[in-house]
């Protein structure tokens, strides 16, 4: 069967479940919360969320797609504490689709026993985000249900500064190009400084991802990174797991 016919079966089927990473805080090296990252059935050859989202945006399927995963990654939570929170990835182009309502992200979470308080969006920019006002209205109005907002891939593509200046984001996730390597990197290093200390000044937490070694974890605790998430923290698992013991001796 072909790719797009193998879509469409995982689709109807409701084939995708989430893995979820945990997101560690610098100041004490607790889980503060876990990143859901959606997995198709595991011999397929569209396991890969990247592959999963290129065939739904061919098949004009985005939104169908965004719901299911977005459903199995809250369904999917056992185990989470009151104080620790989900990060959900928004590709921008969901704030416009109608069916992106709190009620309907509510519902799911009282499923769980969460709240809004436990959730943070992270948005990503595919492409630019052509209807900004309306993008911002469905972003307010989630925050003022009490959910926080993140921008992903900060520093990387299309997930520009004009973002962070419109939205005013709780979290900023800098992309892992600019953290890999980052203890033999003078510029990595300056970047990171400048996120630190633009986000301070907004009251903005900066989250780092994307770290597999302790150089680099040491070096973005002496830059005042707040939160941090890679390979060497731990990796994404079908279950909520604490920080993996090498990171935590650290
Ligand atoms: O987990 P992995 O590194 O393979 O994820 C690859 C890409 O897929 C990342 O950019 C990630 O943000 C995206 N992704 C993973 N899960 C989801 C999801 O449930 N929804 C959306 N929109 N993107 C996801
Ligand atoms: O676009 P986004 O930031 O949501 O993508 C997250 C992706 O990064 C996921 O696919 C996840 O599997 C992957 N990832 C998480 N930690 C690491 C890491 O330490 N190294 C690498 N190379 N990828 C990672
Ligand atoms: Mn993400
Ligand atoms: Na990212």
């Amino acid at each position: 069967i072909t790719h797009m016919q193998e879509f469409y079966s995982i689709l109807e089927s409701r084939h995708v479940a989430s893995v979820y990473q945990p997101i560690v805080s610098m100041e004490g090296g607790e889980v503060f919360g876990y990143e859901a990252l959606s997995r198709g059935p595991a011999a397929s050859p569209l396991h890969s969320p990247v592959k999963l989202f290129e065939l739904a945006e061919r098949a004009d399927k985005l939104y169908a797609l965004d719901k299911l995963t977005r459903e199995q990654a809250i369904l999917g939570i056992d185990g989470l504490a009151r104080h620790q929170r989900i990060f959900l990835n928004i590709p921008a182009q969901i704030l416009h689709d109608p069916d992106f309502s709190p009620g309907q992200t509510l519902a799911l979470l009282q499923r769980r026993g969460l709240t809004p308080n436990n959730v943070v969006l992270e948005i990503t920019e595919r492409s630019s985000i052509e209807d900004f006002s309306t993008a911002k209205k469905v972003i307010d109005h989630y925050r003022s249900q009490g959910y926080r907002i993140a921008i992903d891939d900060a520093g990387a593509g299309y997930s520009s500064l004009q973002a962070i200046a419109e939205i005013q984001p709780d979290y900023i996730k800098v992309d892992r190009s600019l953290v890999q390597g980052i203890h033999r990197d003078k510029v990595k290093e300056y970047i990171l400084e400048t996120f630190v200390w633009f986000a301070k000044r907004l009251n903005i937490k900066v989250i780092a991802e994307g770290i597999e070694e302790a150089e680099e974890l040491e070096k973005l605790i002496r830059l005042g990174v707040h939160y941090a998430q890679g390979y060497f923290l731990g990796r994404p698992d079908a279950t909520l797991k604490p920080v993996t013991p090498e990171a935590k001796a650290t």
